[in-house]
């Protein structure tokens, strides 16, 4: 869940840069970092970029689509920067060695006119409605449907990770597989968003947006996936190694999965919601890792994200009594340093962790029964079921 809302302006704007290049008026959509727009000031950003400039940018950004990733070999400090800029690499590119940059995003791909849409997926415009916190039967075995369906593409998906595959090729695939058993990706278009999925690279903390970067050997990456089926969304996600991970990324993933795991065996009927918080919160701490505050975890049914709102710290605030049939998720974002995040890329939707180290994050939509949870996006799975169980 984000605590950012797109503008109309940001929105009308998305919708008509995927025209321009539906025309072939732009080469591609390159989002650039702060950085990049003090460096390059004719560079333009994804969402900000006004109608004067747009017919001017495929020439303007030229350069930087040809490099948007630094080359195997990088430059001395005083050398030219690679990028093609004309500076000194030391007072370019040099600041971001190491960090996820981003690549170009593709145009939108399409859904078959046969598959139900959410309401947004026309307008990208996100209207939220009454939605009853406790789930009837009937929906409850729709969304153990959706449930299991985003499961088991997020596993295919996974699959899928190995360096030099790039997150686009990734979102394409989990397009396919999603409206191949008859579903939409729930992501695109939600609030603007240009993909399927989303997929979360190093220090994006979430929402990163499939592009033509290529996973790099020893990266970690989250991919999230939704799918909207019979009317009802299941969203989980997880965090997978590409290749040889170093031994302090795999434990921030380890530990992450087990604050998840802490989490759900948290959901108690006639419990408060804080208690979720609360265990997550005190596993993390225990390994010195910090729980990322800004996004939080979401009631799901007929609609993406409901009024429910499940933090991954404690609170005491969070005072909701968590009931059967209830639904929300768990997905806490822990760092290997600070909780803090700030947003990169300008395209007002990537967050990384504000330090610039690691991040990790595993998701479950979980429904809370008469004596407990079941946790619908890990089908079969007896409550609890932790990972260190299994
Ligand atoms: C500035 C989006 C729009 N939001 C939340 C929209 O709950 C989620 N994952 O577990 C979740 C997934 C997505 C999502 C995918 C797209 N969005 C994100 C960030 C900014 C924004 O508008
Ligand atoms: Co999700
Ligand atoms: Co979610």
């Amino acid at each position: 869940m984000t605590d950012t809302t797109l503008t109309q302006r940001d929105h009308d704007t998305t919708f008509r840069l995927q025209d321009q290049y539906l025309r072939g008026d732009v080469a591609g959509t390159v989002r650039t970092s702060r950085l990049f727009r003090t460096r390059y000031p004719r560079a333009a950003t994804t969402t900000r970029l006004g109608p004067e400039r747009s017919s001017t940018i495929a020439t303007n950004l030229a350069p930087v689509l040809q490099h948007a990733q630094p080359p195997a070999v990088l430059p001395q400090a005083n050398e030219s920067c690679w990028c093609g800029s004309g500076r000194k690499y030391k007072r370019c590119h040099k600041p971001l060695e190491g960090r996820v940059l981003p690549g170009i995003v593709s145009p939108t791909l399409e859904v078959p006119a046969h598959i139900a849409r959410p309401p947004y997926a026309d307008t990208g415009r996100v209207e939220r409605w009454a939605e009853s916190r406790v789930k009837s039967p009937e929906i409850i075995e729709r969304m153990r449907h959706a449930g299991a369906m985003a499961a088991e593409v997020l596993r295919l998906a996974g699959e899928m990770v190995a360096p030099g595959v790039t997150t686009d090729e990734i979102d394409r695939y989990v397009h396919q597989l999603t409206i191949d058993r008859g579903a939409y990706p729930s992501p695109l278009h939600y609030n603007g968003f240009p993909k399927s999925v989303c997929t979360s690279v190093n220090e994006v903390i979430c929402h990163g947006i499939p592009d033509s970067r290529a996973l790099v050997d020893g990266d970690i990456v989250n991919l999230d996936v939704t799918v909207y089926v019979d009317g009802v969304h299941g969203d989980t996600n997880a965090t997978f190694f590409v290749g040889d991970v170093d031994p302090a990324s795999r434990h921030l993933v380890q530990v992450t999965e087990e604050c998840t795991w802490y989490g759900i065996e948290a959901v108690v009927p006639g419990r408060p919601l804080s208690d979720i918080g609360r265990a997550i919160e005190s596993h993390a701490k225990k390994h010195r890792y910090g729980v990322v505050k800004a996004f939080i975890g979401h009631g799901i049914g007929e609609q993406f994200h409901t009024d429910v709102q499940v933090l991954h710290y404690y609170d005491p605030r969070a005072n909701m009594i968590m009931r059967p049939g209830m639904t929300f998720t768990i997905e806490p974002m822990i760092s290997m340093g600070t909780w803090q995040h700030k947003m990169a890329f300008d395209d007002g939707w990537t967050a990384v962790t504000a330090d610039g180290k690691r991040t990790a994050q595993f998701e479950h939509t979980c429904l809370v029964t008469d004596d407990g949870v079941e946790v619908l996006t890990a089908p079969g799975a007896v409550s609890p079921c932790a990972p260190w169980r299994r």
